[in-house]
């Protein structure tokens, strides 16, 4: 099933010039990138993100964090493009995070875990529509489909 997911490459990310490397990692995986931009991040927009998290002891230093610096916010779409991403980003706590995975291969703090993917269908349509306008969002063929997902595709 064909499905569309938003990754956040958060502060670290970018403060850590590993934007690139995280970018690639889902583009060599075959997924189509169909939205893609940097985003300064206030207190009430982080706050509806993280909203989920509002009653957790982290939440104010998740909001601090995630305001701190420019992200890069993309939208990956592919088939089971949500569980691929969430396997690809690996466990929340990176020493917990399988190698091979962006957070077991490049993170070792909880709080500082490079990136955000959304958990679920749900929470991908809601995460969407928060970070992208549908006008900012690209349809669009790639001839290399035809070998990403097969001929009938
Ligand atoms: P996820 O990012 O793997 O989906 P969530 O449980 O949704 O993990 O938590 C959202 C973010 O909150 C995590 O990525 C991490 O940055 C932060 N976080 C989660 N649990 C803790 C914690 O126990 N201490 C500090 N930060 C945490
Ligand atoms: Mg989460």
């Amino acid at each position: 099933m064909t499905e569309r997911t938003l990754v956040l490459i958060k502060p670290d990310g970018v403060q850590r010039l590993l934007v690139g490397r995280i970018l690639a990692r889902f583009e060599e995986r075959g997924l189509r990138m169909v939205g893609l931009k940097l985003a300064s991040v206030d207190r009430e927009f982080a706050e509806r993100h993280y909203a989920v998290h509002r009653e957790r002891p982290f939440f104010e230093g998740l909001v601090t964090f995630i305001t701190s610096s420019p992200v890069v916010a993309l939208v990956l779409e592919g088939p089971n493009a949500i569980a691929v991403v969430r396997a690809m980003v690996g466990a929340t706590r990176p020493h917990e995070a399988a190698p091979g995975t962006i957070r077991g291969d490049l993170a070792l703090d909880t709080g500082q875990n490079l990136v955000h993917a959304s958990d679920g269908p749900e929470t991908a349509d809601f995460e969407l529509g928060l970070w992208f306008a549908p006008g900012e969002l690209f349809d669009y063929p790639r001839d290399a489909d035809r070998w990403i997902l097969g001929p009938e595709r």
